[in-house]
């Protein structure tokens, strides 16, 4: 017989990430789905006012200021709980756009440290609290550059390729335990700071990558989805699921109406 997913009502989601895009959208889904939510992120201003508003909208919500990357600040957050019932790892992003000719070093390891490495210490610090939870569920939002390359995206490819990797393996290494692993594959999603990032603060660069595009996905088109996969019925686990605008065929094909 089918178990049904433990209800939401009291337990723990952890967001990363979670001061803008889809990290913060999706914070604000897992809220209303009935979460406790522990918005983390560097900026502790955007955190605390997310996690304000959510509260005052009766929801439970707040906020740790964390930078993923810092191993031993991961591992003292992670004290402060028993059990955790979600994990969402979204921390991350994208810097340049060079080819691989003219990349340079420093952002490919940034990004290999804040999507990968990230997403490791999270995921190894919080990993007995979540089999204590009884149904964890770990969600990696890698990215559709994590299943396919492009021209002077090799530095973000390779480091949502090991974000994907991770996922993979984790979930045959601890099949058996009561944790499943999620990965969701957003393509082109239009957030307010995703390409601006990347581009250095470039506005016309970072419009750029919409130009003429219909409907790019929104950050809430992606937390609909990490809500909806995380909480199906604790035996189906959504290994893979990779969401893209209509108008997105491939990383490379996309249709562009000027
Ligand atoms: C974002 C998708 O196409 O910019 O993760 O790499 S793309």
């Amino acid at each position: 017989m089918a178990t049904a997913a433990p209800s939401a009502a009291s337990r723990i989601a952890v967001v990363t990430g979670a001061s803008s895009g889809i990290g913060a959208a999706t914070a604000r889904r897992l809220a209303e789905a009935g979460y406790r939510v522990v918005l983390t992120a560097r900026r502790k201003d955007r955190i605390e006012a997310l996690a304000e508003e959510l509260t005052k909208a009766g929801h439970s919500a707040v906020a740790y200021q964390l930078d993923v990357t810092d191993r031993a600040a991961v591992d003292e957050f992670a004290t402060a709980f028993k059990t955790v019932g979600v994990l969402v790892n979204n921390a991350g992003g994208a810097l340049g756009a060079d080819p691989v000719a003219t990349g340079d070093p420093a952002d490919w390891r940034t990004m290999y440290e804040t999507n990968v490495i990230g997403t490791l210490n999270l995921t190894q610090a919080l990993l007995p609290r979540l089999v204590a939870s009884g149904d964890g569920v770990v969600v990696v939002v890698s990215s559709t550059a994590g299943h396919g390359t492009y021209e002077g995206g090799a530095g973000y490819v390779a480091a949502k390729h090991g974000a994907h990797v991770l996922a993979e393996t984790l979930r045959l290494e601890i099949v058996g335990q009561p944790v499943r692993v999620i990965e969701i594959a957003p393509g082109m999603v239009k957030t307010e700071e995703f390409a601006l990032t990347r581009f250095g603060g470039d506005t016309e660069k970072a419009e750029k990558v919409y130009q003429g595009v219909a409907e790019p996905l929104t950050a809430d088109d992606v937390a609909e989805t990490i809500t909806w996969a995380a909480t199906r019925p604790s035996h189906v686990n959504v290994d893979l699921l990779v969401l893209r605008p209509r108008a997105q065929a491939s990383n490379t094909k996309v249709h562009r109406e000027s």
